[in-house]
């Protein structure tokens, strides 16, 4: 069945500023914020804990499972640090957040993350990781790549998918 409002996923290296986004967009466009990380917490979609890293270790199928029904109906803005596991069927946009690397360091030094985990972070946003990860996953036409250094940008971006989030539903919706 042909979803009545759109899926968007916001992705992105930690701290780039995705539920930053994502709370400012549910509230601009009523569509709803998706925090994977809390369900993989809340139902349970853990295969274990990385000590190392201190982050979850997602069992991939059982996350998928748990939010398909809600998904496919559509309206969510799914806010993951990961969007190739998604279905592309699912998605209509993928937002890649980017950032300075200064910028990074600052906002993720402030999160107290083991010297491990800062340094795969500043990798992974060096290497644009995700982005590559979004551009293999998903259609280059839905993939768009937005800066994320200052509150001016969260309001710019928010705007853009705003207009969006609009036209799509003008002239997609059924
Ligand atoms: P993420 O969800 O990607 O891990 P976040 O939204 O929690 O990131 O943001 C991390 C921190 O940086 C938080 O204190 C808010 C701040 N921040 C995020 N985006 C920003 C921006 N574009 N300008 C200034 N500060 C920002």
């Amino acid at each position: 069945m042909a979803r009545s409002s759109p899926n968007i996923i916001i992705t992105g290296t930690p701290g780039v500023g995705k539920s930053t986004h994502c709370e400012q967009l549910a509230e601009a466009t009523g569509l709803k914020h998706m925090s994977i990380n809390q369900i993989v917490k809340d139902r349970n979609c853990a295969e274990g804990f990385d000590d190392e890293l201190k982050s979850w270790i997602v069992d991939e199928d059982k996350l998928l499972d748990a939010i398909e029904d809600e998904v496919k109906d559509g309206g969510y803005i799914i806010d993951w640090h990961a969007c190739d596991i998604f279905p592309e069927s699912w998605i209509d946009l993928v937002v890649v957040l980017r950032c300075d690397t200064a910028v990074l360091y600052d906002r993720l030094s402030g999160r107290k993350y083991s010297p491990k985990k800062l340094e795969e972070n500043m990798d992974a946003e060096i290497m644009q990781v995700l982005l590559d990860e979004a551009r293999e996953g998903f259609a280059e036409e839905i993939v768009v790549e937005l800066q994320s250094n200052t509150i001016e940008d969260v309001d710019t971006n928010v705007e853009r998918i705003k207009t969006w989030v609009e036209n799509w539903t003008r002239d997609t919706a059924p």
